[in-house]
């Protein structure tokens, strides 16, 4: 073979190389940016628009590290590009490889203290930031809020309030929300990016994470560690007040639960069937734990945590089969007759 041919083929590898690198980089690039789970009530949570300490901290950090790295980024791709141009084999360039040089003293010392000189800094700034996250104990004037994770939704109680409710957190705005994290069975992960960093609730273990939103509105998150089969329709959704709506929220879900006279038959059916043994309906029955308080059910957006809104129509498919929005789900299909699930639904749309 020909020098000549053999610098076209190595021509050809340096080409071909330097385009795998750049198309792996940006496969790379595009992760950040993938879509979550797309559904009609599933808005996509983002890390890039934080609205509360600590997660203005950890966007910031976060920052600092992909500005970092994309510096890296540059230099390195930089200098290859240079070397790739000011390398070629030029015309009348019979040689087959470059002078070949080997070792640098000041170079391999710039590239071994430079990296370990960054790594440094973001440790030292990681530890700082995880002592300010990490508390224990309720700062002064926080609401102290109960999270039990249950596969796959969450349960939700106040303290000094009497009521407990599931998947949709209400807190007020410039206030410390301080929650405390329980599970009633596997590992679970509270995570609303806009919020908080992730923590996770552990069976037989308490731990704690707390937020200070600084604007209303709705923030949407989800279940951070896999922990079974409807792990992704383990959604959360908190919404922030303002101080005044937060305590007229509360004040409602604290009242016993509306009991309509034209629904008495639905009411009635629903007490005769096994729906009891699982939910409780404060005033009414109060005896079922295992599933979420439906006491005021409707107030709710959604139902299944996140699986399915919360409507009439998307009510009578879950009574009939749960596994139609949420197969595996630890609510069994009643088999209740049509007119029977027709009951139940016009009772439950009355549980404001
Ligand atoms: C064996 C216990 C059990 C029985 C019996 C049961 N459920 Fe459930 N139910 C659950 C569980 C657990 C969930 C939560 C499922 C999830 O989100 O993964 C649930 C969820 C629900 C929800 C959605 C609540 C929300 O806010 O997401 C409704 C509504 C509901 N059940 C109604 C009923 C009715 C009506 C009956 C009787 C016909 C009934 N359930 C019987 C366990 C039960
Ligand atoms: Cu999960």
């Amino acid at each position: 073979m020909g020098s000549a041919q053999v610098r076209i083929k190595k021509k050809r590898a340096d080409i071909r190389l330097a385009f795998t690198t750049v198309l792996s980089s940006l496969v790379g690039l595009s992760f950040l940016a993938h879509p979550a789970i797309a559904d009609e009530v599933i808005q996509t949570p983002t890390l890039f628009k934080p609205i509360s300490e600590p997660a203005f901290s950890i966007m910031d950090f976060g920052l600092l590290i992909i500005w970092i790295c994309a510096g890296i980024f540059f230099i390195v791709f930089g200098l290859l590009i240079y070397t790739i141009i000011r390398y070629r084999a030029k015309a009348g360039d019979e040689s087959l490889e470059p002078a070949q040089i080997y070792g640098s003293e000041q170079l391999e010392l710039a590239w071994t203290i430079t990296p370990v000189l960054i790594v440094i800094v973001l440790g030292l700034i990681t530890a700082g930031r995880i002592v300010a996250l990490d508390k224990t104990t309720p700062p002064e004037g926080s609401l102290g809020i109960r999270v039990i994770g249950h596969q796959w939704w969450w349960e939700l109680e106040y303290d000094g309030y009497d009521f407990i409710t599931a998947n949709e957190l209400h807190i007020p705005v410039d206030q410390t929300a301080f929650l405390t994290l329980q599970s009633e069975d596997v590992i679970h992960s509270f995570w609303v990016p806009q919020l908080s960093g992730k923590t996770d609730l552990i069976p037989n273990r308490t731990n704690h994470l707390w937020m200070h939103p600084q604007e209303t509105g709705l923030y949407v998150g989800q279940c951070a560690e896999y922990c079974g089969t409807q792990h992704a329709h383990m959604l959360l959704r908190v919404f922030v007040h303002t101080r005044a709506d937060f305590e007229r929220w509360a004040a409602e879900q604290q009242q016993a639960a509306d009991q309509v006279a034209s629904v008495d038959l639905g009411r009635t059916t629903f007490e005769q069937t096994a729906c009891v043994n699982c939910h409780t309906v404060r005033g009414v029955t109060e005896i079922g734990q295992f599933g979420p308080d439906l006491t005021h059910l409707m107030s709710r957006t959604t139902i299944g945590a996140g699986a399915a809104a919360n409507n009439r129509e998307n009510l009578v498919a879950w009574i009939t089969n749960p596994d139609h929005f949420k197969p595996g789900a630890r609510m069994p299909a009643m088999k209740l007759n049509p007119q029977q699930i027709e009951l139940v639904a016009d009772y439950l749309t009355t549980l404001k």
